[in-house]
């Protein structure tokens, strides 16, 4: 067995030479929060930020698999190597799990030059987001040149996964009524991109319009999101996708659009870790007993919220 320091600098040999079976050892060593998980991640930190990441994200069913299928095949054309989140694969909606993406992305999940992770779990340390911001980061030192991360555009959750992507591209489908209504509004507003996908069916014009009018809306950007149609079944609009994701990439490099979004990340991720870390501190501190207590005393209003925080933290200052 090796210690843990000389097995997290074998680790990241490894990863570094591209090799998947330890990008996947690496992925679940930050899940599990691993003893060598801090050391690896401190060692990578330097040499991170050099993948494009793409978020694509959308309703239940939206075509968001199939998009990124094509998308990875399309991007392979070209010999770059190409990197698949699937967030939230475990949603009820999609009864997608591991096997159903894939199966889905079948013609991708025999091609070496694609690496393919599912984030099944929602009970994983620290959360969803902090896992997948991980997870892109990983596979980032792994030498993987375009990482698609693919999220169902629900949940709170959601929302901070995609807020950590370079470009996030919004998948609608028409027919669907109120389906813009169905998104969680802040995804609409990370939107970098609007995507009307199964543009092959009746609507697709109605979707539009309903986009415009929101755009319209919503307070002046700097950057126009445009919008697609694509039908991913048949891959067609799939090129002119990536045409948009690469002006947009282009954009973000001219302006200072890059540097923003690192320092909004940066942000994100040392306050949420900083969140997570203080609460497992102050909850050890306190001790089983006390944490017992404190939740008793307020849901039987003897102790209200506010003072029980603030005398936990006062007996440990
Ligand atoms: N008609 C039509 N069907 C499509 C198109 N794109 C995808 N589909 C179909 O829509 C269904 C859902 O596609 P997925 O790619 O699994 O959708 P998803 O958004 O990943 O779904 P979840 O991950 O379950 O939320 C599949 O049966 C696809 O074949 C399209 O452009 N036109
Ligand atoms: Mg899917």
């Amino acid at each position: 067995m090796l210690w843990p320091m000389e097995a997290h600098l074998h680790l990241m040999t490894q990863l570094l030479e591209g090799n998947p079976r330890a990008l996947g050892r690496a992925i679940s060593w930050m899940e599990n929060g691993e003893i060598g998980a801090r050391p690896l991640m401190a060692s990578l930190w330097p040499r991170l930020g050099r993948a494009v990441v793409v978020g694509i994200t959308g309703s239940p069913g939206a075509g968001k698999s199939t998009l990124t299928d094509q998308l990875a095949r399309l991007l392979r054309g070209s010999g770059q190597r190409v990197g698949i989140l699937a967030v939230d694969p475990t949603s009820p909606f999609s009864g997608g799990a591991i096997l159903g993406d894939r199966i889905r992305m079948g013609r991708c999940a025999s091609d070496p030059g694609i690496f393919i992770r599912s984030m099944a779990t929602r009970g994983v340390l620290g959360g969803l987001a902090r896992a997948t911001q991980d997870a892109i980061d990983l596979m980032d030192a792994a030498g993987y040149d375009t990482i698609l991360v693919e999220t169902v555009g629900v949940g709170q959750d959601e929302v901070d996964v995609v807020s950590c992507v370079q470009t996030c591209c919004v998948v609608l489908v028409p027919g669907m009524g109120d389906e813009i209504q169905a998104i969680k509004a802040g995804i609409m507003e990370v939107a970098d991109l609007f995507i009307i996908n199964k543009a092959d069916r009746e609507g697709a014009d109605q979707v539009e319009q309903e986009l415009e009018a929101m755009k319209g809306l919503a307070a002046a950007k700097d950057w126009d999101p445009p919008i697609l149609r694509t039908v991913a079944q048949r891959g067609e609009g799939v090129a002119e996708l990536w045409e948009q994701i690469r002006a947009h990439g282009q954009w973000l490099r001219e302006g200072s659009g890059l540097q923003r979004k690192a320092r909004e990340r940066a942000r994100l991720r040392f306050e949420s870790l900083l969140a997570e870390t203080s609460l497992r501190r102050a909850l050890d501190g306190a001790g089983p007993e006390r944490v017992a207590a404190a939740i008793d005393g307020i849901a039987q209003r003897h102790l209200d919220p506010y003072t029980a925080v603030a005398n936990l933290l006062a007996s440990q200052a």
